[in-house]
């Protein structure tokens, strides 16, 4: 019988920072706070290797850096190359008995350094086996440069250089779907995640870092600045991401697509939509013509995967609630309810969309994961 085990953030973490405070992102950056997640998940033995971009160029101005683990800065261009040597490195001094450690290469990289121009070098690396980690934050443009799009811009979206006008409505292409680009090389891991979704995010890692061969991470990474929306809008806007079916989240190992999170009805993309600043000058046909893509995109996905609601629960620890009621607050499906002053909390797991917010807003330690 399995048993079950209350756990806290600091024992699933640690304490420890790797990408430490200080750096310069902006208020709300959500690259900067996906970099942290993943960071704690990987731990000290890694070698980082990162493309130039917003997550390069915050935290890493001579004479400071942010970074506590060994880290070396590329190209826009040759990430996934410069990943590939190392591990091919590392193996030939392990082989000549000059190197015993058990550090993982993670490649990490915008989704222009990505999908654009890094797209030749990964596919190379992920054909040649490399044992290696990929990490893209896609953020949908060129952020550090000034909000130029990409092929990862979303349809509709203004960016300077697909601007909202008399003459164009924002970026005329679909967003290319890389996630399906690197499970079409077969590799044994590929998965997207969000850190709105923190507890799916650092599993997520933890897996594909396990995982002998290449293995490659899709993270949303909101970017108020370049999405044109509130600094403190960041987890809010990746959770509506997924919740409205723009954004899913799923793995697919060897092949096999697994749907983490399934709503029973999605929101519709307007709720997404509204809040942002890039999509400001779209007309009701633009929407439901996304809608009506989005749509069609999650019918698909749904079709492949295996749909699995998150294996975890989430339940309240009655003796340790004393109805502060923050939870309630946090909940963004109505799924906790208070019960009055002084008296724990209920939790309606059939509402439960799994999201983690509860357990990271409480203070008490009086929600448990199993
Ligand atoms: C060959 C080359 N072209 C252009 C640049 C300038 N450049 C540096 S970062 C960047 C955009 C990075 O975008 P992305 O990879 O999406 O990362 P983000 O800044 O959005 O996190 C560009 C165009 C460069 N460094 N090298
Ligand atoms: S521009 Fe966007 S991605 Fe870059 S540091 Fe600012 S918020 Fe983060
Ligand atoms: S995990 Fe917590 S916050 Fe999220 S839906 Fe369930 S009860 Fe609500
Ligand atoms: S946040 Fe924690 S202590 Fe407060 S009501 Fe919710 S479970 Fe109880
Ligand atoms: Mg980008």
């Amino acid at each position: 019988m399995m048993e079950s085990q209350v756990i806290s953030a600091a024992s699933l973490l640690g304490t420890k920072e790797y990408l430490a405070p200080g750096h310069r992102a902006c208020l709300g950056c959500g690259e900067a706070l996906a970099a942290r997640l993943v960071c704690k998940a990987l731990g000290e033995e890694v070698i980082i290797v990162n493309a130039t971009g917003c997550l390069e160029i915050i935290s890493s101005q001579l004479p400071y850096t942010s970074w506590e683990v060994p880290w070396i800065h590329t190209l826009f261009e040759n990430t996934a190359a410069v990943a590939s040597g190392i591990e091919a490195g590392m193996k030939v001094l392990k082989r000549k008995e000059r190197y015993e450690g058990k550090a993982k290469v993670v490649a990490m990289a915008g989704d222009g350094g990505t999908a654009d121009i890094g797209v030749q070098a990964l596919s190379g690396a992920f054909e040649r086996g490399h044992n290696f980690l990929y990490v893209c934050y896609d953020n949908e443009a060129y952020m550090n440069t000034g909000i130029q799009r990409s092929s990862a811009t979303p349809f509709g979206a203004s960016t300077t250089t697909s601007p909202a006008g008399k003459v164009s409505m924002g970026q005329a292409t679909w967003k290319k779907n890389m996630p399906a680009i690197a499970a079409a090389h077969g590799i044994p891991y590929v998965a997207t995640a969000c850190p709105s979704y923190p507890f799916d995010l650092i599993t997520k890692v933890r897996k594909a870092i396990a995982i002998e061969g290449p293995s490659y991470i899709h993270i949303l990474a909101v970017c108020p600045t370049g999405w044109r929306a509130p600094a403190d809008s960041t987890i809010e806007l990746g959770r509506l991401a997924v919740e409205t079916g723009i954004f899913p989240l799923y793995e697919v190992e060897a092949g096999k697509y697994t749907l983490n999170f399934d709503f029973p009805e999605l929101r519709p993309v307007e709720d997404y939509l509204k809040r942002q600043g890039r999509f400001r000058h779209l007309s009701p046909e633009m929407v439901s013509k996304i809608q009506e893509r989005v749509n069609s995109e999650y019918a698909e996905l749904k079709r492949k995967a295996t749909v699995s609601k998150a294996s975890i629960r989430y339940y309240i620890i009655e003796d340790k609630c004393p109805g502060c009621g923050l939870c309630v607050n946090a909940c963004p499906r109505e799924a906790i309810i208070a019960m009055g002053k002084k008296k724990p909390v209920v939790l309606d797991e059939a509402k439960c969309i799994k999201c983690g917010a509860c357990y990271d807003a409480c203070r008490l330690g009086a929600i448990g994961v199993e």
